[in-house]
């Protein structure tokens, strides 16, 4: 299905007086609003293929309906997203759960739908049909030569099909490590997974980067080999200019204060991006921002502040990019919800007045540093964001229009009950 332009106005037009009201009162407030509105309307975040459909646990998985059978249905349901908040034009594919099988066909449908193709995912944590080789006791850095080799082609298949589409980058995160003491060399497991790393990296074309993925624990229990932002940036410094770090806010243990990490990897040049989601445990990956929206502000100012400070483009210089998915809500109702909750802690990092916080920093004012930020973030920006949605011709509440044009029946009418996605 498709949103159509006139769904669009209609209901804009019945919430535009109400709209207006609330804006006008946010944007009083605001000294130079038309900046603000200028860097929302160009934010775009990537939509993760493989959340489209009903996110299992290792306990089950219960199924939505009408969920996308195909690449061609996961980018039907990125462009509805796009359609309604203008801020999802991009999808990040995930092979071989989501393999492109007709380029142009597919090119064709994305420039319809207005997507472009963000990372590149490859896969080695799990054993395809047909797989000569396992990767039971890791990828990348397994101790027999020949699994590795198979790794490797993997990721070079996958960037392949990445030049095909366009896309930029690849993003490797291994589940590589160990569940018990002494299973494992780490100096070894490090360096068969550099050289490994090195051989894809030889791989790249010249305008593409490598996203280096780290992960605290899950599915390895003892050991991970690119376990924390220290293990990820050592090999991306070993690897080169074009690897950087992604930090995928689920992947830390418990309280650790990703907003430094994110401002010190800025300042080395080494940021990625990032996979956008939210965690109370673990690698919950909740819906963005549903748990610790205070958190995500404070990774926001640093990113603003980092940015500005080494004179990046906000909208292309890192990855962004949602990696949430569970299995309680929609799931389209889930990335309209992780979108909008990056727009409001981009849009109130933008807000943070600098100049105020520098004096305080340098006078050693924590009071007037915390009220800095915590007035901001106590901000209803919610208004400034759906501005910037409306001006782009999104619509100002995209969930209520989701909910009111009954898309996922639509959806369930053409595609049936059964489809089921693949992904998580
Ligand atoms: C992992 C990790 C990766 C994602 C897979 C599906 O936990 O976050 O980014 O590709 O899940
Ligand atoms: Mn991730
Ligand atoms: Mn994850």
């Amino acid at each position: 299905m498709r949103i159509e332009k006139y769904n669009i106005e209609e209901h804009n037009q019945s919430m535009l007086a109400e709209h207006k009201r609330k804006f006008d009162f946010v944007a009083a407030g605001v000294k130079n609003i038309e900046p603000v509105i200028q860097k929302l309307i160009d934010f775009n975040v990537a939509i993760p293929s493989w959340a489209l459909g009903t996110g299992g646990t290792r306990f089950g998985r219960f199924s939505g309906a009408g969920e996308p059978g195909n690449i061609e249905g996961k980018m039907e349901d990125v462009g509805l997203l796009h359609a309604l908040n203008q801020s999802s034009g991009a999808i990040s594919l995930h092979i071989p759960w989501d393999i492109p099988e007709n380029y142009a066909a597919i090119k064709t449908l994305a420039a319809q739908l207005g997507l472009k193709f963000d990372a590149m995912n490859s896969n080695t944590f799990q054993d395809q049909k047909d797989q000569p080789l396992s990767y039971k006791f890791g990828s990348l850095q397994h101790v027999d030569k020949k699994v590795r080799k198979q790794a490797i082609d993997h990721n070079i298949e996958v960037i392949k099909h990445g030049v095909e589409l366009g896309s930029k980058a690849l993003t490797v995160w291994l589940s590589d490590g160990s569940c018990f003491p002494g299973q494992l060399n780490f100096r070894k497991a490090f360096q068969n997974t550099l050289e490994s790393l090195q051989e894809i990296y030889a791989g790249l074309p010249a305008d593409w980067k490598v996203f280096v993925e780290y992960k605290a624990y899950e599915p390895n229990f003892y050991s991970m080999t690119v376990g924390d932002w220290g293990q990820s940036l050592l090999y991306a410094n070993k690897l080169g200019s074009k690897a950087y770090t992604l930090v995928d806010l689920g992947h830390h243990l418990a309280n650790a204060n990703i907003e430094q990490i994110v401002a010190l990897l800025l300042m080395e040049g080494k940021l990625a991006g990032f996979h956008f989601n939210d965690s109370k445990y673990g690698d919950d990956d909740l819906t963005v921002g549903s748990i610790k929206p205070y958190q995500l502000f404070l990774i926001f100012n640093e990113l603003v502040e980092g940015m500005d400070a080494r004179g990046m483009d906000h909208t292309t210089d890192l990855g962004w990019m949602i990696d949430a998915s569970h299995n309680v809500k929609d799931p389209l109702e889930d990335l309209l919800q992780s979108v909008e909750a990056i727009m409001i802690s981009y849009a109130q990092a933008l807000l943070v007045d600098r100049v105020k916080l520098n004096e305080a920093q340098q006078n050693n004012d924590v009071v007037a540093a915390q009220e800095v930020l915590q007035n901001t973030f106590r901000t209803d920006v919610r208004a400034i964001v759906a501005e910037a949605r409306l001006r782009s011709g999104g619509a100002i509440s995209p969930l209520q229009l989701f909910r009111q044009m009954k898309i996922r029946e639509q959806l369930i009418k053409e595609r049936g009950t059964k489809s089921v996605a693949t992904g998580l």
